[in-house]
Parts: structure tokens; sequence; C-alpha cells
């Protein structure tokens, strides 16, 4: 897939807003885990969209509504050949990871989830992939039982056969954390979880990002990802479930575009993916998150990889020479991908991310929606620089020299 050397600096060019200035200094963006920047190819395709095509899916007759249904479906298409889906059909087109989980734990969760049964989850989640599955519980009586973390973030699994027994009916675990960047050995708990017949979904909201996903590969049933945390726009995500359990479930919404025939009492269903997909639907958003993989293909998922891992390199050597400095999750590089969350002495991490950005540098404070794996070390917030395509060793560079001016004010 890779077409050309990896040139970081060629890379940038396709970024237009990381030419400018804040607060006098050179945007240096770190915050890519929240949401990722957009390439011109990507704003183009929105524009070019609207400029040009836009209509209603799936319903007019006319040119531009069928050029609408064109780039909409052909988006899906695109989406399903990068994850190696086995048919489009299977790629349901969602605002995002949280609605992908939302609508697993509504239309399989409270149809096939009883009293005793079991639902196992991990510490080191997102709240996306927590508390869907708390609300399912609650109204169903499952029991949420969670994966422990080590003391470098990482599941413990030594106990993972009595945490999967035949009471365990879903597995719902995240492929790369958000808060600590660990590579979760997602595929081990898959094929563990599938022996006991557990369904299992994967939270690929940084998975996404930062591998190369192939859904069959992994095994799972359910696989969730963000558009806009891979290059596309806000507001388009990706559900991804096997044909055969998706047939199965209820519809998660119901309205236009997602029926066959309705009648006064009741109705039928639309096939795959439509049944699940009702309304107007982000048409927009579909054919920017086509341009994004398109953009994301042409310059290869290995070349982003090896980027983003010489570059965490180098910021964990560099990170790890500043007096104070405490970084969280992994020791072991090859178990990280783009994401370093810190503490510095006894800054408030709020602070730190206040004096950076006057330095031009941004990045997250806070809990990172994973206030469970805040407790797990005994913080309230860390400081959490991410990376992506984009970022370079000059960034890292304006981290740590804008990291010193946080310790010349706290002394
Ligand atoms: N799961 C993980 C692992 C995530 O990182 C996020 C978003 C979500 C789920 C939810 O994705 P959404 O697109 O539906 O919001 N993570 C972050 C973050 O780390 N900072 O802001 C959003």
């Amino acid at each position: 897939m890779t077409t050309t050397a990896f040139d970081v600096q060629a890379v940038r060019a396709d970024f237009p807003i990381l030419g400018q200035v804040v607060h006098g200094k050179t945007l240096v963006y770190l915050d890519s885990a929240a949401t990722s920047q957009k390439p011109r190819p990507v704003l183009d395709a929105l524009r070019s969209y609207y400029d040009l095509d836009n209509a209603n899916v799936h319903r007019g007759i006319h040119e531009l509504s069928r050029r609408a249904t064109d780039a909409y479906e052909g988006a899906r298409e695109k989406v399903a050949r990068w994850i190696n889906a086995p048919s489009p059909k299977e790629i349901v087109w969602t605002r995002g990871t949280t609605e992908a989980i939302n609508l697993v734990a509504h239309s399989w969760g409270l149809d096939n989830l009883n009293e005793g049964d079991e639902i196992l989850i991990s510490v080191l989640e997102h709240h996306s992939n927590i508390v869907p599955w708390q609300l399912v519980a609650a109204r169903t009586g499952a029991k949420l039982r969670y994966i422990e973390l080590d003391d470098q973030g990482r599941w413990i699994l030594d106990d993972l056969s009595t945490l999967l027994n035949d009471r365990t009916k879903l597995v719902a675990v995240s492929h790369v954390s958000n808060a600590l960047g660990t590579i979760n050995p997602v595929k081990d708990v898959v094929a563990r979880a599938r022996e006991v017949g557990a369904v299992v979904v994967v939270d690929g909201a940084q998975g996404a990002v930062h591998t190369r996903v192939d859904v069959q590969d992994l095994g799972a049933d359910f696989y969730a990802l963000s558009g806009h945390k891979m290059c596309g726009p806000t507001g388009i995500g990706v559900l991804w479930g096997r044909a055969e359990l998706l047939d199965a479930m209820a519809p998660y919404q119901g309205g236009g575009e997602m029926i066959e025939f309705v009648h006064r009492d009741h109705s039928t269903w639309a096939g795959l993916p439509h049944k699940f997909e009702a309304g107007t639907p982000n048409i927009a958003g579909a054919v920017g998150l086509g341009a994004a993989v398109d953009y994301l293909a042409g310059i290869g998922m290995d070349a982003v990889v090896a980027h983003e891992r010489e570059l965490v390199g180098y910021a964990l050597d560099r990170l790890r020479e500043i007096e104070g400095m405490r970084i969280y999750g992994p020791e072991s590089q090859a178990e990280r991908s783009a994401v370093v969350s810190f503490t510095l002495a006894a800054s408030h991490p709020h602070d730190i991310s206040t004096i950076l950005d006057a330095e031009g540098v941004a990045v997250r404070a806070g809990h990172h929606c994973a206030q469970l794996v805040m407790k797990h070390f005994g913080v309230a917030a860390t400081a959490r620089a991410s990376f992506y395509l984009y970022n370079t060793r000059e960034d890292v560079d304006r981290l740590v020299d804008a990291l010193g001016v946080v310790k010349r004010i706290f002394g």
C-alpha cells in the first residue's frame, strides 16, 4: 500500500491548520488522541461534495441524488477494504465510536443479556466502553466484571480463565488505550473469549488510528471506530459487525431509511446496513472519511506506524531526562502507541497544559475520560501528549523546552 517514502514535511504541507501561529509561536499540535487534524484532500472532498453533489441519498432518482448516493456508498466500500471487512454491508455508519458501542449495547445487549450473565471489560477502558455496559447491566441484571491493571497499566491476564467462564456473554475491550497509549494484546483476549462463546466488541477508536486493522484477522464480532481521529471529519464513525449478528439484532433507532414496509401496527426492516441507519445520515462526513482513508492508504499505514514509533521513542527518551517527570503506562516501547501521559513533580496537569499552550504547544490535561485509570494510578489527572503522522522531532523538542518553562515557574 506504501507508494512513496515517508516525508513528514510533505505530510505537514497537506495540513493547512498546522502552519498557524498561536500566542506568537508556531503551533505544535500534540492532541491528536482527542481529535486529529484534517489534510487538504479531506477538506477538498467536503467542499466538492457540497459544491457539486449535495442531495439526499437512496431517495431521489435525479442526477445529484445518484451522485451523492454513489459517493456515500463508495466511502463505505473504502472503509470496508481499509479494515478488511468481508462486505460493505457489515459497515454501519454511526456518529463515532461512542454511538457504535451504544448501538451494540442496546440492540444486542438488551435482547441477549439476562440476570446472572457476565459482561467483561477492563479498567483501562474509555468511559464510552464502560458506561453503556453499566446501563445495560442495570436494565438486564447482568454483572459487570473487570480485567485489572498492573503497575504499568497493562492488563493482568493471569486469571483470565476465571474471568472468562460460561456466564460470560459479552467482552468489550479497547485495542489501544487513549489514556496510556498501551497496545493491548487484544487478539489473545478475543480468541480466549470466543472459546467460551462470548460476543466480543473491540473499541478501536485509537486502534484504527495507530495500527493496521484487519477485522477478520482480529477475530472479534464488532469493531468500533471514529473518523475524526483518523484524518476524517467529526460526526462520522463506524460499527463493523459480523453480518449474522447484525442480521439477528433489532434496529437501534426507527425512522426513514431503515424500513422495508411500514404497516399500521408494525414494520419490516431494510437489509444491512440500512436497518441501523435511520434518518438522513451524515453524508458529507462519510464522503470525508472515505477521502481520509484514501489519504492514509496513499501514505501507507506501515509508514505511519513506523514514523509514530520512531517519534514516541524519541519523546520518551527526552521526557525521561526531565527531573520530576513521571510517565504512566508500559515501560517497554514495543507495548506503546503514540500517546505519552505524564505528570511533572507537583505541578497540576491543568497548569502544565496552560503554560504549554502559552508556548504554542497543545496537549490535553485531565482524566481523558478514563477515570478508572486515573484512580488506578492514584492521580486525578495527567497531562497527555499525543502524536500523529504530521508530528516531528522538533515538536518533541518544543514540548521539552516548554516543560522547562513549567519547571522555571513552579520551581
Ligand atoms: N474509545 C477510545 C479509546 C477513545 O480514545 C475515545 C475518544 C472514544 C472511545 C470515544 O470516541 P468518540 O469519537 O465517540 O468520542 N477519546 C478521546 C480522548 O482521548 N480525548 O478526547 C476524546
